[in-house]
């Protein structure tokens, strides 16, 4: 077991269907920390950095528009096998996989709108998180608990 960070993102139309609180407290109540948070629109630019390695599938066009359609929730959440938490809590890609019980089994409409976004190893968070997220916008309050 290890403490790690991992990039999450909650997809564009998810405010507007008042789930965002639901998602959030899902991941607290498994003691994850929320060491970053921010609310934006990503550009077409950032988002073919963010999925570079689908540029060539069929699907890419659709979801470089639908993740640039509205506004994102971008997060850094913290905690012990925080990667493998958190991408067992958002479920499986495809909207027909994704089980009951799981963010994405619960509320996906389908696997493009498929509600959240978390990094799928250390190596994708790191990456990610840089992308996204600047040193000073991201909190360490779990580390001084104990002090
Ligand atoms: O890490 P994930 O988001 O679970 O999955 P991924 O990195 O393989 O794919 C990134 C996103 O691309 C995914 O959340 C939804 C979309 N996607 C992946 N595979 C398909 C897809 N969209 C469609 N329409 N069809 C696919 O087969």
């Amino acid at each position: 077991m290890s403490y790690q960070r991992s990039f999450v993102m909650v997809k564009p139309g998810i405010f507007r269907r008042k789930i965002v609180g639901e998602i959030i407290s899902r991941m607290e109540k498994k003691r994850l920390d929320i060491l970053a948070m921010k609310m934006i629109k990503i550009s077409p630019k950032l988002a073919q950095h963010h999925y570079h390695e689908h540029v060539d599938k069929s699907f890419f066009k659709n979801l470089l528009s639908y993740i640039c359609s509205g506004e994102v929730l971008v997060m850094v959440v913290g905690g012990e096998n925080a990667i493998t938490q958190i991408r067992s809590l958002c479920g499986a890609t495809k909207v027909e996989d994704a089980a009951a019980g799981s963010i994405r089994g619960d509320y996906a409409v389908s696997t493009t709108e498929n509600v959240i976004h978390a990094s799928d190893s250390p190596e994708s968070a790191m990456r990610e998180i840089d992308l996204f997220f600047r040193k000073e916008e991201i909190f360490a309050y779990n580390m001084d608990i104990s002090q």
